[in-house]
């Protein structure tokens, strides 16, 4: 009986509660930002990916959260509206191509003087990493996700 009544009380919440969030992705050019949110907004792998120019937003729904992705080019011209798409933001993604060992160290100064910026205080940052380089999709590959508070 009691199990009934909690799921006639999710059922009833379903109906009302929605949330919405907003994630901005970032990191340095190629390093797979387009190709993620296409394949968790469409299952869709592509390798001839356009590079970004300036900014894309894509919605995504997943049954009662819908989560707006701003993702920025990661060319150094559009390094610099960065921290202006970050600001008041749920979370930050940032994507490093953990196979291109050359780029590391400029990935990484980014993100440095990323989260130096006084406005962006307290918003967290999920750090993702694509292996380009390597011959496995996205699709298969199993990104390493971790959490890092600024
Ligand atoms: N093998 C492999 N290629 C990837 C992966 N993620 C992205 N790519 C390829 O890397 C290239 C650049 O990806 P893109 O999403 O445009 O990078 P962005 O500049 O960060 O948006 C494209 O040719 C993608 O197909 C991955 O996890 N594995
Ligand atoms: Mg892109």
């Amino acid at each position: 009986m009691l199990t009934l009544i909690n799921r006639l009380l999710d059922w009833f919440k379903s109906l009302f509660w929605k949330e919405e969030m907003e994630l901005t992705l970032v990191g340095l050019q190629y390093s797979g930002k387009t190709t993620f949110v296409n394949v968790i907004a469409s299952g869709q792998f592509s390798e001839d990916m356009i590079p970004t120019v300036g900014f894309n937003m894509r919605k995504v729904t997943k049954g009662n959260v819908t989560i707006k992705i701003w993702d920025i080019g990661g060319q150094p011209r559009f390094r610099s509206m960065w921290e202006r798409y970050c600001r008041g933001v749920n979370a930050i993604v940032y994507m490093v191509d953990a196979a291109d060992h050359e780029k590391v160290e400029a990935s990484r100064n980014e993100l440095h003087n990323l989260l130096d910026k006084p406005q962006l205080q307290g918003i967290p940052v999920i750090m993702l990493h694509t292996q380009r380089k390597v011959k496995i999709s996205l699709l298969r590959t199993q990104a390493q996700v971790q959490m890092i508070k600024i």
